[in-house]
């Protein structure tokens, strides 16, 4: 199927050459045909001599109606641009064709119509000369005149020349542009609307933009004909579950999900018409028309920020209008649907220059260059690489991330510096904690930390942070000498644990005592009683001197100490299953007695 959109001033003759192409009545409202003007979009569909059906969707002319015109020649391919013999080329002919030019719709056919009443050679004329230069330039011209009955026939040679020469829509996933929702009693919500990429089948799940949420296809009628299956280029009308009509009135899209950057934020080229840009404008994109921000940044690109999403892809073509004005006021090319945030000094003038390199074409090396990280599943939806591209020479592809190989490289760089400078500047907890690593070197998510850890054999990452495989702890020196002592003591007298008040009076910690138990030198028992690891191994060996089972009084004169020591160590031996109690007053050391 094709499907081409009407275009040209208000009262050319539009609907009338449609009625007489198809013999379906395109005004589809009583107020309409009351009024004879088209105010919304109509439908109306034929078969040409060349078996090609062609649907058309009728937009109406009057400015006031803009929103209405737009929202139907914006998904649509091809134009049959119509101009009256009798008043030649007007104001809404200027506005309709500078938004077919923005939009880069080179497809048409020229119909000089109502050719019974003027002078179709010179409207033909003029019209070609203000063509020149548009995406519409050299278009088929053919004067027609419905009600003489004359030239209809040649209009519907020509549309069959148009529909050979149509290239395939481009190959993207699926994106329906909606133009109306109702409920059907009895069958739910249908939509219908252009589908201008992709196929559809029924069962398909599909992402509603901009309400959010999933939906599944019931039924797909094209052309009032149920089918299965229907692929781009095509009217359709799908049967829904689980949505209401307001949630998917025109201007929402349905697109196939993850394969669509759905955003509500942009940079993009701008091809002005006017003086400027105005700083509000509406975007019209698809059926869609969005209020937008519009911040230039650079010569002729800006970053644009919708009131809503919409669903897009590099190198998409979209216009801007001043909501005040009929006129386009730019032709947009989407060149990131994923800009990066403005925020610090100097970043507005860095993103225009990257700005300035962009073609608006896909190119996956650059937008890892540009981006230094960015997930595959992004540049999925952005439409920068296929499923199955190769990466960019020198990527790191690692968790779903796609790194550009130098800010790979030196994320490493900075990883081990930041290691061992966090290890000189805290020798006694020298691991570098995770969240810092990932806040120092700028890492987007903090899965990229593991992967460059695990990329690095001499760096480990565990329960201390990120931290040199041989991870030295080294206490200050005066805290060193102070353990030092308290070593030799307690290698003399192993159970004359030091008090609390000693311990402070030596300047040693909690923190330095907690390096020292870490490193080994010292185990620390209940109570805050420090020992060193060896007392243990003695304490069992002078227990299993005595008669067993024990007392405690026993126990600790064998161990030369006080119950401030022994009653720990006590627990301490029990919990590592040297000893046990008997009853409550007596121990003795298992395996002995
Ligand atoms: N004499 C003559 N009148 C025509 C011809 N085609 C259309 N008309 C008349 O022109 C008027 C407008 O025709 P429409 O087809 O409604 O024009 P339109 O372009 O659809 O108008 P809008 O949708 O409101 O922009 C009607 O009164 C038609 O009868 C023609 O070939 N010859
Ligand atoms: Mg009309």
């Amino acid at each position: 199927m094709y499907v081409i959109a009407t275009a040209g001033h208000v009262d050319h003759g539009k609907s009338t050459l449609v009625r007489a192409l198809t013999g379906m009545e395109p005004d589809r409202w009583a107020e309409e045909r009351r009024r004879g003007m088209t105010i919304d979009l109509g439908y109306a569909w034929t078969t040409l001599d060349n078996g090609a059906r062609v649907a058309f969707v009728d937009v109406p002319g009057h400015r006031r109606f803009i929103s209405n015109t737009l929202a139907g020649v914006g998904p649509v391919p091809a134009v049959l641009l119509v101009v009256a013999a009798d008043e030649g080329w007007c104001r809404q002919t200027s506005e309709h064709v500078d938004a077919l030019d923005a939009l880069g719709v080179g497809h048409g056919v020229l119909a000089i119509s109502r050719a019974d009443l003027g002078y179709p050679e010179s409207a033909e004329e003029e019209a070609r000369d203000h063509l020149a230069g548009t995406s519409l330039a050299g278009i088929e011209a053919v004067p027609v005149s419905p009600v003489a009955g004359t030239g209809l026939g040649e209009l519907r040679a020509a549309l069959a020349r148009l529909t050979e020469a149509l290239p395939p829509p481009p190959d993207r996933p699926a994106r329906l542009w909606v133009d109306r929702a109702f409920s059907v009693h009895g069958a739910g919500t249908v939509v219908t609307g252009t589908l201008a990429t992709g196929s559809l089948r029924v069962g398909d799940e599909l992402e509603v933009v901009p309400s959010g949420g999933r939906v599944r296809i019931r039924g797909i009628e094209t052309l009032r004909t149920p089918v299965g299956e229907v692929r781009a280029v095509a009217r359709v009308a799908l049967n829904l579950r689980a949505v209401r009509p307001d949630d998917i009135a025109r201007g929402s899209a349905l697109v196939v999900p993850d394969q669509w950057a759905v955003t509500a934020s942009m940079d993009v080229r701008l091809a002005v018409r006017t003086e400027r840009p105005p700083a509000q404008a509406l975007l019209h994109i698809g059926s869609a028309s969005v209020p937008v921000r519009v911040r230039p940044l650079g010569a002729d690109t800006a970053r644009l920020t919708l009131a809503g999403p919409v669903p897009v892809r590099i190198g998409e073509r979209a216009l801007l209008r001043d909501p005040g004005r009929v006129g386009v006021a730019a032709g947009v090319v989407v060149l990131d649907p994923f800009p990066p945030p403005l925020g610090r000094r100097g970043a507005a003038r860095r993103r225009s220059e990257e700005l300035a390199a962009m073609t608006g074409a896909p190119d996956p090396a650059a937008e890892v260059r540009v981006r230094g990280a960015v997930r595959r599943a992004q540049l999925v939806r952005a439409g920068a690489i296929g499923g199955g591209d190769a990466l960019p020479a020198r990527a790191v592809e690692t968790g779903g991330w796609i790194v550009d190989g130098e800010m790979w490289s030196r994320w490493r760089d900075g990883l081990a510096e930041a290691v061992d400078r966090w290890a000189a500047a805290h020798p006694m907890r020298p691991g570098l904690p995770p969240a810092a690593a990932v806040r120092e070197l700028g890492l987007p998510d903090g899965a990229l930390l593991d992967a460059l850890v695990r990329q690095e054999p001499g760096l480990v990452a565990d329960r201390d942070g990120v931290h040199r495989r041989r991870m030295t702890v080294t206490l200050p020196p005066g805290a060193q000498r102070a353990l030092d002592d308290l070593l030799g003591r307690l290698a003399a007298r192993p159970f004359a644990a030091p008090e609390a008040g000693e311990l402070a009076e030596a300047g040693l910690t909690e923190g330095h005592l907690g390096v020292a138990v870490k490193r080994g030198d010292l185990v620390r028992l209940a109570g805050g009683v420090y020992l060193r690891p060896d007392a243990i191994d003695e304490a069992v060996r002078r227990l299993s001197a005595l008669p067993q089972p024990f007392t405690a009084s026993e126990a600790r004169q064998a161990l030369a100490t006080t119950r401030r020591v022994a009653l720990p160590l006590f627990e301490e031996l029990d919990r590592r299953g040297h000893t046990r109690r008997v009853d409550a007053r007596l121990r003795s050391v298992n395996g002995r007695g």
